[in-house]
């Protein structure tokens, strides 16, 4: 991996013009290490480097040092021919959407990522399942390039292992992310001052909209699946915003008896996007029956069929997983 990294400081050493992609339905991860990488290409490198997001930008991140960054990927000339495309948190190059042309067209490019099906789609590809999030893996590499952080790069660093470590509790909290964390309040971000920015800020319509999706929770095989669904309609109703389903599936998963728990949003007719997360089971072999991906107790997949037959069919395979 410690030669890898040294490979992507040379093509950044090389590249005159560099674009930084994060994946569809953007999170904390995908947006914090855009941002600190892009940040460190200026700092060290003294170059401009474009970072993209494809459909909706979470203004829930807007607290990130220079989120004003993210440039919306319709803005920017598809026919342009980047040096190195560097994509940070997509588990697949379908997780680009519209974008995946510029990638495509770019001179190089690289792949920075810790999802483990994640097939290695990038000319460079830096890739470790074991890393609580790639956030992580731009940490080491920063330390490999001998390049230490600043203020803001370790607040977006910060929100990166947040987000993705549920706050220092998710299975994925090694020594590593807490030591990760103190070298990064080291530094003076502040926890209790980035947790209230990404978790206390929700509008109240947000709140209400949450609830009411809780309540609505469906449990089977005494308890062991909770499975809810969002449609269009409890959309309108609540005036919600695509991000008003953000952290719910873990409310579901809450529940003592709980193995699987399943959130299941209608997106455009005939389409269902599901949230699943388990306590203990492997996530991965269910969702890549549904052509989805990510990680063993947080993964997703959008399933294409009317929302009352994809839970049916996504209970069915749950099921066949729960004794
Ligand atoms: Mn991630």
């Amino acid at each position: 991996m410690e030669n890898l990294f040294l490979e992507l400081k040379n093509k950044i050493t090389e590249a005159e013009s560099i674009i930084i992609f994060s994946h569809v339905n953007p999170d904390g991860d995908t947006l914090g290490s855009n941002l600190a990488l892009n940040l460190m290409i200026e700092k060290y490198f003294g170059k401009k480097a474009d970072s993209v997001f494809v459909g909706t930008l979470p203004n829930l991140y807007s607290y990130l040092p220079e989120f004003s960054r993210f440039q919306n990927i319709d803005d920017i000339d598809k026919s342009k021919k980047y040096d190195l495309a560097i994509a940070v948190d997509v588990a697949s190059k379908d997780r680009m959407v519209t974008a995946v042309q510029l990638f495509d067209n770019a001179g190089f490019k690289a792949n920075i990522d810790h999802h483990v099906t994640n097939i290695g789609y990038g000319d460079l590809n830096i890739i470790d399942g074991n890393a609580a999030c790639v956030g992580m893996i731009l940490n080491r590499m920063f330390k490999k390039w001998d390049m230490p952080l600043n203020l803001d790069i370790a607040r977006c660093l910060y929100t990166s292992l947040m987000t993705d470590t549920g706050c220092f509790k998710y299975d994925n909290t090694s020594p590593e992310a807490f030591l990760m964390g103190a070298e990064l309040v080291g530094c003076g971000v502040s926890p209790n001052k980035e947790y209230r920015a990404c978790y206390e800020t929700k509008p109240q319509s947000m709140v209400q909209f949450q609830a009411y999706i809780v309540c609505n929770t469906v449990f089977y095989n005494d308890g062991k699946i909770a499975f809810s669904k969002v449609t269009r309609n409890d959309m309108s109703k609540f005036n919600a915003e695509d991000d008003y389903t953000e952290g719910i599936v873990e409310v579901l998963r809450s529940s003592k008896n709980v193995e699987v728990a399943a959130i299941l949003k209608e997106t455009k007719e005939g389409y269902t996007k599901v949230s699943l997360r388990s306590k203990s089971l492997d996530l991965t072999p269910v969702v890549m029956d549904f052509g989805g991906g990510g990680h063993k107790y947080s993964a997703g997949c959008t399933i294409k069929k009317p929302i009352a037959i994809a839970f049916d069919k996504l209970l069915k395979r749950v099921q066949s997983e729960i004794k």
